[in-house]
């Protein structure tokens, strides 16, 4: 049985654990929305308007478990169109977040490798296939991304966001 967890990407490690505990396979923490004035703050920004995309960045995937490229800098307060192409024969995605986030994520995978997610600030992307996320970075620091298909991360699928 697939386990759909929708989860507010601030609070990605908690509200999953808690939907996976308290709710068993069926858990939804926030409410889908395409509308700007609703969307949810994180500690790394929020869902961008697409109207708004300032610029684009193309992310490749691949089975080698590498995203290319790795590093990206931008300038706060951009919002950023990633396209992201799984060039790969296995599924991979790109989640956005904080690195203790992801690290915390990656972990609970291993106990729950068919989970799901959908949330504004990851794509999966089958092979072959091409994904996006427009995210505005409202905030300097270093932020990362990373696949959480179960056993990318730990073989060094990620990468990280410069905020400057
Ligand atoms: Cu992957």
């Amino acid at each position: 049985m697939t386990r759909f967890i929708r989860c507010a990407a601030a609070t990605m490690l908690a509200c999953t654990a808690l939907g996976v505990r308290a709710h068993g396979t069926q858990a939804s923490h926030a409410a889908p929305t395409d509308d700007a004035r609703h969307v949810e703050a994180t500690a790394f920004g929020r869902q961008g308007d697409p109207r708004r995309v300032s610029r684009v960045i193309r992310i490749d995937m691949a089975d080698t478990m590498r995203f290319t490229p790795e590093r990206v800098t931008l300038r706060r307060g951009q919002t950023v169109k990633f396209i992201v192409r799984n060039r790969g024969k296995a599924l991979h995605e790109m989640v956005l977040g904080t690195d203790e986030a992801l690290r915390e994520h990656a972990e609970l995978m291993k106990s729950f490798p068919d989970m799901e997610h959908a949330d504004p600030n990851m794509a999966h992307v089958a092979p072959g296939a091409t994904g996006e996320i427009v995210w505005q970075f409202t905030r300097a620091g270093r932020f990362g991304f990373a696949c959480l298909q179960p056993g990318h991360y730990e073989a060094g699928m990620a990468g990280s966001v410069i905020v400057r």
